[in-house]
Parts: structure tokens; sequence; C-alpha cells
């Protein structure tokens, strides 16, 4: 094995945002560019350097590409085996589980998860860590210091490696085992929940669309749903993953999924539906006729946990990221159970998962998980939903509906503003950091500001600190108004502002989300100054 030695100079630009390094293809096709960053893991990253690395991708354009040079750099630096999903294809929750079960140093995702794909659209890399999940800040700013230094990197001087086909293959002298990228997966699903049960419910004439959108599930929930739990043949649509995503936003939501959600909404509505986003790590669900947002999501699967065998009396506390909704909280409190609120983005809930002190985890933009990986997991999560219709036989809004009676209704709404001018948003945010500490107390409209803040995180178990995750303004009823800064976005910036008020009152259970917050959204909108300062009259997207 000829190992090559190959001079290179630092790029400014590879500061790891909310999940892994993010950028239009045509910059990782730069010379050298992802070189450069995967070299900066290998120098950086020294764990258990005997142990197997797992390495693949949500099957967008340049999948391929970049895991031939990872291959070379990987074998050039000394890594001795690597586990590749078939294909370059693994989903990110199941690279994850790969990771956990094979005890390895950790893994390269490559995925820039619900942006589109394509020549000219979004490509991404992370490095997971042993435990299975994203890179905790102080791993990445490593990374990023290191990329700022580089002047050389690794490889060797040989051909490409079929990715295809199943077996063993070296390159140089590492070995390359290239496992299905399903089965294990599909294998830890059948151990957490009761898949007899969801068989039964299937046999009965229940009737559900999983929309693949084009991305990485697809083959996941052809095996689980269709194969494993007997759901008709074309169950799942959109199911093989395309390199362009069929030229769409493979994003869960309902703006994304129109089509899924125009059909679940529509005369023919089927029991259930859902979708999932790029790299298989989102979740979407409606019922007949009905949204289920993530917030209530996460609060509802937790206060029915009881319900799938892999959770069954095994809950020891609820996480969710700072601007989801409360509604988790309140399940929390039921149940006796400890609430974490943290800072957007999974690698947040690692800490937490892995000592113990959580079981359940959440975040707003469509994402849940529990501790039997360390990501968020879309199939998981509508595993679980459909285990609970299985257990239940009601229908999704009679059961969210019973949810609300019993532990209120978080009205909750996110507005996104995308491409904003950088310089214009980030002076948003500054002015209203400034004007926190002025706010308690002062009444805005019916609203009274309980407290104001930007928000900082303390790890409750390294100790670790998270400053500057977004301005979180709280009122005396609960309400919440929050603003943060997208770290995923490649083109200038996205505002987010998030928006929830809590109402107990059954009888006002059934307002329309945007009306009932209107005045909170009116209140936002006035305290940031974002038509002045942004140029925009409405957001660009609804949740
Ligand atoms: C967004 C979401 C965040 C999520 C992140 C990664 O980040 O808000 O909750 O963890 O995407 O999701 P931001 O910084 O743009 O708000 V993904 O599905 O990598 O799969
Ligand atoms: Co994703």
């Amino acid at each position: 094995m000829s190992v090559e030695t190959i001079t290179t100079q630092p790029f400014k630009d590879q500061k790891p945002g909310t999940s892994g390094l993010r950028k239009k293809v045509k910059v990782f096709e730069t010379p050298n560019y992802l070189e450069n960053f995967v070299q900066c893991i290998f120098d950086t990253q020294h764990e258990q350097p005997d142990a197997p690395l797992v390495v693949g991708g949500d099957g967008r354009y340049y999948n391929r590409q970049a895991i031939q040079k990872i291959l070379r750099i990987a074998a050039a630096n000394g890594c001795t085996r690597v586990i590749l999903g078939q294909g370059g294809i693994l989903s990110t929750p199941a690279a994850s589980n790969l990771i956990r079960q094979h005890n390895a140093r950790g893994g390269i995702i490559l995925s820039a998860s619900h942006n589109p794909g394509g020549p000219d659209e979004d490509f991404g890399i992370k490095f997971n860590t042993p435990n299975g999940g994203p890179a905790p800040e102080k791993v990445t700013e490593a990374i990023y210091t290191a990329t700022l230094h580089i002047n050389r990197y690794h490889t060797l001087d040989e051909p490409d490696i079929d990715l295809d086909t199943l077996g063993q293959v070296l390159v140089g002298d590492m070995e390359v085992d290239i496992v299905d990228s399903v089965s294990a997966y599909a294998d830890l699903m059948e151990r957490l929940f009761d898949f007899d049960q969801i068989r039964a419910l299937f046999q009965s004439g229940f009737r559900m669309r999983f929309d693949a959108m084009h991305a990485v599930t697809g083959p996941y929930a052809r095996e689980i749903l269709e194969n494993r739990l007997g759901a008709p043949v074309g169950t799942v649509v959109n199911g093989v993953p395309l390199e362009d995503f069929g030229g769409g936003h493979p994003d869960p939501n309902l703006v994304y999924a129109k089509e899924l959600a125009d059909y679940l909404f529509g005369p023919d509505a089927p029991d259930f539906g859902a979708a999932s986003d790029g790299d298989g790590d989102r979740n979407m669900v409606l019922g007949r006729h009905f949204f289920v947002t993530p917030s209530d999501s996460l609060a509802l699967l937790a206060a029915n946990a009881a319900l799938a065998p892999g959770y069954n009396g095994n809950i020891s506390g609820i996480a969710r990221s700072m601007p989801t909704s409360q509604a988790a909280d309140r399940v929390a409190a039921k149940l006796g159970l400890p609430c974490y609120e943290t800072p957007t983005g999974w690698k947040f809930f690692g800490n937490l998962l892995d000592a113990g002190k959580i079981t359940l985890c959440g975040e707003e933009s469509f994402g849940t998980g529990s501790d039997h990986v360390r990501e968020k997991d879309g199939l998981w999560a509508v595993l679980f939903w459909l285990n609970i219709l299985a257990a239940r036989r009601q229908s999704v809004a009679e059961i969210v509906r019973e949810h609300w009676r019993i532990y209120g209704r978080n009205y909750y709404t996110r507005h996104d503003y995308e491409a904003v001018d950088s310089t214009a948003a980030n002076e948003l945010v500054d002015t209203l950091r400034s004007a926190s500490a002025t706010l308690p107390g002062q009444q805005l409209g019916s609203y009274t500001v309980d407290y104001a803040d930007d928000f900082r995180y303390l790890d409750p178990v390294d100790a670790s600190v998270s400053a500057n995750q977004g301005i979180r303004i709280g009122f005396k009823d609960g309400s919440r108004i929050v603003y943060r800064l997208s770290g995923t976005g490649t083109q200038g910036a996205t505002l987010r502002v998030y928006i929830e008020a809590y109402e107990p009152d059954p009888a006002k259970h059934d307002l329309d989300t945007q009306q009932a917050l209107a005045e909170l959204i009116d209140i936002a909108n006035r305290l940031a100054g974002i038509r002045e300062r942004t140029g925009r009259e409405a957001p660009t997207v609804i949740t």
C-alpha cells in the first residue's frame, strides 16, 4: 500500500452547523475541499483507532464520489476496517445503529438531510462519535480548528471499488465490509415494537401511505411495512431513492410533502399517513383529515409509551429542544419524570441518553427519537405511532384530541424566513438580545413578559456550556416566542420564529392554529421588526 501525501491549503468556511458541514455540491467539488475535511477528522479523532468506521449516506448526488475519496483517505490514515452500506446507502438512524452494534470508532455520514440534492443543490458530511451520535461541540470545534491549519492530506493511489456488491473488498490494506443497509435496522425495530399487533391492524383493513419522497427511507419502509408487517404493496410511495430526490425537496412538512397532505385531507383519505426526509431521521405523521404537530407527537409518544414493548415501564426522562412546544413537559410532570430543555440539534441529546437520564426526546422540526440509537429516527416514530394505533384501535384524531383533553393543548407554529440577508438577520437577533434585559414585566397586548434571554445551556452531564442558542421570551401564562437563526441553511440566513400558547379549555381546542396565535404572531413580528429588517412581508414557510 503506497500512501500519497498531498499538499493542500485551508478553506475558511468549513465550520459545521447544526448538524455537520453543509454546502452546495459545487463547493464540495472544489479540489481538496472534501479531502481536507475528512483528513481533519482523522487528525483529531483518535478514540478506538482499531475499531471499524461506519460510512454511508442518503444517496444524493455526489454520495458515491465522496465515499470513494473517503475510503482512500481512511486507508491512508491507518483505518483498518470500514463498514459500508450497500451502494453507499445508510439512513442516518441506521448508520447510528451500526456504529453502536459494531462498537465502531465512529461514522462518517454523508447527507444534507432535507435540503434538495443534485449537481446544483446541497451536500453534507458529518462525523458521529463512537456512541453513534452527532459529534458534540467540542469535537466539531476541534475538527473545524484543524481545517484552518491543514497543509497536507493522505490518500492512496488506488482505483474506485464496486460499492454495490455485498461482501468484503480491500482498499490498500483496509478491509471494506459492504453490508445490507436495511436488515440490522429492521431487526432493531422488530425488538422495540409489537409487530404481531401491527400486522393484525393491517389485516383488519387499516390503510396507510408512507411517502419516502425518493429519499433514503424507501428501502427501509418497504422492507418493514410491506414485507415484515404485511401492509399492502403500494403502501410505500416514491420509494426509490434518487440522486436528486426526483427534483423535490425531501422535507416532510405540509409544504414539501403536499401530495401526501392533500391525499390525507382528501375524500379518499386512508387512516394514516407519514413521510420522512432525505436521510431518514425526520418524520411527519398525519391521520385522516388531521395533522399531528411534531411537538404533540413527542408528548403523545411519551404518554403512550407503555403500549410499545421496548418502552413499557422503561422511560427514565424526556428531553425536547428549546423551541419545541412545552406539551412534553406536561406529560413528564404527570408521569413524574424529569424533563430537559436542550439547544436545537440532536447532538445535545447524546449526553443525556448516554447517562440514562432520558429515554425519549424530540424537536419541533419533525424529529423524534429514543435511546435505541443516537439520532432522531423517522421510521421509528412511524412504527411507534402504528404500535399505538394498533393497541388503541382509535383514529389519530381521537387519540390526539383525548390527549389535549387530559393535558391541554399547546397551540404551536413556526415561521421561517429563508435566504434573508445575513447581516440584517444577525442585527435583528443582536437587537433582541440587547432588548431582552428590559422586557420582563412589560405588558405586550394581553400578554405580560415573564422572562427574556438568549438561551444558554449547561449540560447536566459534562457541565459544558453552549451560549447564544436563541432568544426566548416567556409570558406569564406560559406562552412563548422564540427567535433563532438556522444552522443548516446554505444560502444567506434563515430566521426561525417559534410561537406557542397553552389552552387548557377543551371548548377551545378546535381553533385554526394561526388564528389562535394571531396576537402573539403580531407581537413577535413587531418586537423584532421583521418586516423592516428583512424586507419580507410574510414568512417563506409556515408550519
Ligand atoms: C434544523 C432544525 C433542527 C434539526 C436540524 C437538523 O436546524 O431546526 O431541529 O436538528 O435542522 O436536522 P436549523 O439550525 O436549520 O434550525 V436534519 O433532519 O439534519 O436531519
Ligand atoms: Co434529516
